[in-house]
């Protein structure tokens, strides 16, 4: 159990935005702008690596569903849609983040200083190392 399972059974309470059999969403206490919305697949369930198969095509339409109304609804140009995995993510509960973005709302660039690859040759060796790794975890599963 977590804090975020605690809001799927109503010990903690939430401004929940959108509900189903398989997931919740409801507002962040700490948004970057109002209207900012964690989704949850009620399951206690860590990472992405963790989601069964069969929670996949419900948890993302849930989350598309979010990302239009944050444009239809919010008034939003566009969304930020993210989720940690481990490293800085501070609710062991996998969350979605759908966050409304308009231009110039202070935000660009705030994640992650961008970087280049030494050369081509490095980045078609990270490529094939990822390629080749994918198919294995293809054939494995
Ligand atoms: P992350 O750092 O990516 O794991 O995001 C966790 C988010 O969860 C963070 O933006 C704040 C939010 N959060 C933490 N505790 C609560 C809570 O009790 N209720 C709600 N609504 N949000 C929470």
């Amino acid at each position: 159990m977590c804090i975020f399972c605690d809001i799927v059974t109503g010990a903690v309470p939430a401004h929940v935005v959108h509900s189903d059999d398989l997931t919740l969403a409801f507002l962040d206490v700490r948004p970057l702008f109002p209207g900012h919305t964690l989704l949850i697949p009620r399951a206690h369930v860590e990472t992405l690596a963790d989601l069964p198969e069969e929670m996949l095509a419900s948890y993302f339409a849930a989350a598309q569903l979010l990302s239009r109304a944050m444009e239809e609804v919010m008034g939003a140009e566009g969304s930020f849609v993210a989720m940690n995995n481990k490293i800085s993510q501070s609710v062991p509960h996998l969350h979605i983040h759908v966050v409304p973005r308009r231009r110039k709302d202070g935000l660009r660039g705030f994640f992650w200083p961008r970087s280049k690859y030494a050369s081509d040759e490095a980045m078609v060796e990270v490529a094939t190392r990822l390629r080749e790794g994918i198919a294995l975890l293809k054939a494995g599963s």
